[in-house]
């Protein structure tokens, strides 16, 4: 058996690392018989992910990724790890306690989706943004790197990056789902190496599910893992229509009220921001461009929600509106003089133009992550 064998099991799908089976169509893995011939072979769920872009989500277990992860720490710097974090929810696609999985092992961590910045963007903020929030979470990276896997922006610097902190040693990418992990590696074998393969990759979060083996010309490999899923991100709680509306696709255009204390926004009906006390000023909300922001009185702002969730104020709709766990109000206070955003996992941020400080409360889906932090931008 050749090394190449061993590692990645033939009987496992090319496009999401799932065990082939051609026993039970609903489960993982599964793919008519006659299919298995194909080369590479792919399971009917990434099949259909490619073709028709539509798919079931399937659960894998979180216990059992966590406890493959740790085995990637127990061997000693024998492995070089690529934490992919989402640039638009960054916060929440962090891997809080990294290091107690991954031991000494070297970590990079590659920021993605820098597209879906405003074009006007000031990088090199972004990137002293980055250094800052990172060092403060105690993340300890041999690097950091700016990149957009969609858009193929800040490959030439990643590569040489890896090219310098690599050293012979297995690449694991990881990180929370849906941050683009499966891009990132497909943009790395379709630009930069002459291997016909393809992860399967979708905009819904849990699209890979096991280890994926890719081959480096040094006879090491390139390891696409399953996302870790966190239940504090508004994207693992929304239906996938939802999702469609608040994660961003395109560069955000960020959409700029002049509020008095006293005033409420609502987006859709996903989380609603008051305004409480503090001088008249003004808040610029970085959310999906497809997301509707209706402004009322915060007097006015219960008996709105009451009356008109769901319709008005949407999404979710109507028929999904009991499906999002119920509210819990964030209090907040802006410090005078302090440049912030208000951030809320999976939704976006908020952020607070005025040097005289505020009171804000922020209501979001019960258990999503919501928090004030050094404005990005
Ligand atoms: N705007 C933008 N979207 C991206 C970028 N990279 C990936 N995406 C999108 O993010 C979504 C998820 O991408 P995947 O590559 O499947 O993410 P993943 O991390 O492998 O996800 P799991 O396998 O579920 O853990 C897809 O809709 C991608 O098109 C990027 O650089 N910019
Ligand atoms: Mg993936």
């Amino acid at each position: 058996m050749t090394e190449q064998q061993e590692r990645t099991p033939v009987n496992s799908c090319a496009g999401c690392g799932a065990a082939l089976q051609t026993e039970a169509p609903d489960r993982p893995g599964y793919i008519p018989a006659k299919a298995l011939e194909r080369e590479p072979a792919i399971c009917q769920r990434c099949f259909r992910i490619r073709n028709y872009n539509d798919a079931a989500s399937v659960a894998i277990d979180q216990d059992d990724f966590l406890r493959m992860l740790s085995r990637i720490g127990s061997s000693a710097d024998s492995s070089f790890i690529i934490h992919i974090v989402d640039l638009f929810d960054f916060e929440g696609s962090l891997i809080s306690g990294l290091q107690r999985f991954v031991g000494n092992n070297p970590v990079m961590l590659v920021v993605n989706k820098v597209d879906l910045l405003p074009k006007v963007t000031n990088f090199n903020r972004v990137t002293n943004w980055v250094q800052k929030q990172a060092k403060e979470q105690g993340l300890k990276v041999v690097d950091i790197a700016l990149v957009s896997a969609r858009k193929n922006q800040g490959f030439e610097r990643l590569l040489a990056k890896i090219g310098e902190h690599r050293r012979g040693r297995d690449i694991y990418v990881v990180g929370a789902t849906n941050v683009g992990k499966s891009t990132l590696i497909n943009r790395l074998i379709r630009d930069y190496s002459d291997l016909d393969r393809e992860l399967t990759t979708s905009r819904y979060p849990g699209t890979t599910l096991d280890l994926v083996h890719i081959p480096l010309d040094d006879g090491k490999y390139i390891i696409d893992t399953p996302g870790i899923v966190y239940p504090s991100r508004l994207s693992e709680l929304v239906t996938r229509q939802d999702l469609g509306v608040i994660m961003p696709d395109r560069p955000l255009k960020p959409s700029v009220y002049q509020l008095n204390a006293g005033q409420t926004l609502f987006f859709g009906a996903m989380a609603r921001f008051d305004f409480v006390q503090g001088e008249r000023q003004s808040f610029t909300c970085y959310l999906s461009n497809a997301l509707g922001i209706h402004r009322t009185k915060l007097e006015k702002a219960d008996e709105l929600y009451a009356e008109h969730r769901g319709g008005l104020l949407a999404p979710p709709s109507r028929k999904h509106a009991d499906e999002l766990p119920p509210w819990t109000k964030h209090d907040i206070r802006v410090p005078r003089g302090a440049r912030c955003d208000v951030f809320v996992s999976g939704l976006g941020w908020i952020k607070v133009n005025g040097d005289s400080g505020a009171l804000l409360s922020v209501h979001a889906p019960k258990g999503v992550k919501v928090l004030l932090r050094d404005s990005l931008i």
